[in-house]
């Protein structure tokens, strides 16, 4: 197997040795008492109100489940993020912004950002938001986004963020679920130089029966490009911060309460509510961000993801600003004006770490080395993926041609569930293997089960990835609907908590992330629930009947593929299909593009009416033989015509 040693010049500079992760790791979950005394030290890296006597109180016992982290704690997040760093740091640059287009960015100190975060918060409290209240962000990547969540944080309100490329529908239902009280938007969002109309779907959003908790609009002037504004509702965000001033006291808030919910797709139903909560969630953020990075204090860190998914959560605000570090925000898309332009900005801004995902790898791969070369990237020494497993090909042009082979790559895998990264090869800890997420973090106890929930213990062994143990960044529930979470991550494996994933452990006992083992996509590194999609599309009333799989995409990993009874009378000619792609991305958001579309007959089904979609998965990644027992569907013909349809379309 190919590996990567740790290159000198970055081992010399390390934060850590082989020896010390080992030594951290084994003290950190030998017994009961050293694993509470290892979170015990690193709930120190934070300021608390009132420190923790209680650190760990977790039982999955279904009769007596509890999770519980420093749990008579008390802090308030944004204290933590800005006025800590004031006294020594005032000026230090807490965000750099880079704009869409390449001649805009802007660079806020944590003064100044620590100004705005408060004057945000009294406009909020003004407005009657206060402690447990939920806000929804629907905000492009502009600096007012991150303002926002910690001025939610300040009062003590719970940020939602929902991401700008989802639909009015995904946000109204977004705001359902929440009860939000406010919502902060801006005019128009700007991404490759394209427009999305954020109050506009606002505006239809709230049209929708069940929104009334919503009292009051903030819209950030981005495009400055006219939207309607009602008087009562809508407010412009620089007229508050401009009204409002800076002396904003922050929410005395216990380490228990949330800190923010955040929608992400599972299995079956509609997108749930992951509840963080304040210290826990904070203390992982920010233990994981130095760990896991290797941060130094004059790093520049450039994590690519949006502040709408977990990672612009943990790594673009909490981790970093928690930390004290720059982190870099940046507006727009790699290919925007030119493929060039990541490595344009990590010049630009003398970028030390970059954090991406593997599908922007790709894209920028297939494009061609020339555009990356245009840059020196001599500030890079480090270099991390998330979000879906990295080929190997992806991985060895990202390790030799942006990282000139010089900088490791830490592939982090975690999920929005888990608030932080649960596996990672720690820089300068063990060598590298492309494609491999490697070793746990500290604290972490990962396991491998058969589907009986067996452990496997040992080396060469693949199975359910579990967490036998809680760690502080882990989810506490599902936003109303506690029975759902129990279900959905504690019973499949009683005792453990189920990820959802399935893992290999090497020879060497190195750990493997193999995908998703339940019917949640990863599409371009974010999830959307195949459920989902399949109820988007029969709204649509040519839609009978439909089965949403998965398939490899090129560049995106994972496509979209839809199985698609029509209603009677309906005809199967490209403008339908057109139209019922449009009709999901609509719905969901153009994420939920679909990339093959077959219209079928017939699907098939097991005599107790569930749907095969192993032998639907077999067909669109264009496998016909070998399709496994088929002997409990209900009519085995149907499989022979759905092998002519998809031949065909192939
Ligand atoms: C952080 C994030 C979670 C799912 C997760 C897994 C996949 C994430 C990965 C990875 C392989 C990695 N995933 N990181 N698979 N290697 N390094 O992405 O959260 O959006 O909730 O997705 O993404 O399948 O279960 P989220």
């Amino acid at each position: 197997m190919k590996q990567f040693p740790i290159s000198p010049e970055f081992s010399a500079q390390a934060n850590i040795t082989p020896e010390k992760y080992a030594q951290i790791y084994q003290e950190s979950i030998e017994s009961p008492e050293s694993n509470e005394a290892f979170w015990a030290k690193r709930a120190e890296l934070i300021d608390w109100i009132k420190k923790p006597t209680k650190i760990k109180d977790v039982n999955y016992d279904l009769d007596n489940f509890r999770i519980k982290w420093y749990e008579d704690g008390e802090l308030n997040v944004s204290v933590n993020c800005l006025d800590r760093h004031l006294a020594d740091n005032p000026y230090k640059p807490a965000i750099i912004w880079e704009g869409d287009h390449p001649a805009l960015h802007k660079i806020i100190s944590f003064k100044e950002l620590h100004s705005e975060v408060c004057r945000l918060g009294n406009a909020m409290r003004k407005m009657g938001v206060g402690k447990g209240d939920r806000v929804v962000l629907y905000l492009p990547m502009v600096p007012e986004a991150v303002v926002s969540m910690l001025a939610c944080a300040r009062i003590g309100a719970i940020h939602t963020v929902v991401f700008g490329g989802f639909s009015a529908e995904s946000l109204a239902s977004r705001i359902i679920d929440s009860q939000a009280k406010l919502v902060i938007t801006a005019d128009e969002g700007v991404r490759g130089g394209k427009y999305t109309p954020l109050k506009t779907n606002v505006d239809k959003a709230l049209d929708v029966d069940g929104t009334e908790c919503v009292e009051r609009v903030v819209v950030v002037h981005r495009t400055g490009n006219s939207v309607p504004m009602s008087g009562r509702r809508d407010a412009w965000y620089h007229t508050l911060i401009d009204n409002s001033n800076e002396d904003c006291p922050p929410e005395t808030m216990n380490a228990e309460d949330p800190l923010f919910l955040l929608y992400t797709s599972g299995s079956t139903g509609k997108p749930k509510g992951v509840v963080h909560t304040t210290g826990g969630y904070l203390t992982y953020a920010l233990s994981t961000f130095r760990d896991v990075f290797d941060i130094k204090q004059d790093d520049v860190f450039w994590c690519t993801a949006d502040v709408g998914w977990v990672t612009g959560h943990s790594y673009v605000t909490y981790g970093p600003l928690a930390n004290g570090t720059t982190t870099v925000m940046f507006e727009g898309v790699p290919q925007y004006p030119t493929w060039a332009r990541i490595g344009q900005i990590i010049d630009k801004h003398d970028v030390s770490i970059l954090y991406t995902a593997p599908t922007a790898i790709r894209a920028m791969m297939k494009e061609g080395d020339a555009y990356v070369r245009e840059s020196n990237r001599e500030s890079l020494r480090l270099l991390g993926t998330v979000g879906e497993p990295i080929n190997p090909e992806a991985w060895d042009w990202y390790h030799a041609v942006v990282g000139e082979g010089r900088c490791p790559i830490v592939d982090t895998w975690w999920q929005t569930e888990t608030g932080g990264i649960l596996m990672a090869p720690l820089p300068n800890s063990v060598d590298m293997k492309p494609g491999a997420a490697m070793n746990p973090l500290y604290g972490i106890k990962p396991a491998i089960v058969d589907s009986e929930g067996v452990q496997l213990e040992g080396c060469s062994t693949a199975g359910n990835l579990i967490i036998t143990d809680g760690w502080p960044g882990q989810m506490r529930t599902i936003y109303g609907d506690h029975k759902r979470f129990l279900e959905t991550y504690y019973t499949t494996y009683p005792g453990s908590y189920f990820t959802g994933d399935g893992a290999m452990r090497d020879e060497e006992g190195h750990y493997w992330i193999t995908g998703r083992v339940d019917d949640v996509l990863n599409v371009s590194g974010h999830r959307i629930g195949t459920a989902e999609i399949e109820s988007a599309l029969v709204s649509h009333p040519a839609a009978a009947e439909t089965a949403i799989v998965g398939m490899p995409h090129e560049l995106k990993g994972q496509g979209i593929c839809a199985y698609i009874i029509l209603r009677n009378g309906e005809e199967d000619n490209e403008r339908l299909r057109n139209e019922l792609n449009r009709h999901v991305r609509a719905e969901i958001g153009p994420i939920a593009n679909l990339d093959a579309m077959y219209i079928v007959e017939a699907l098939p089904k097991t005599r107790s009416g569930k749907i095969m979609r192993r032998i639907l998965r077999k067909l669109a990644a264009g496998e016909f033989d070998g399709l496994g027992d088929t002997s409990t569907l209900a009519d085995a013909s149907v499989v022979d015509d759905l092998i002519n349809t998809v031949k065909a379309a192939q």
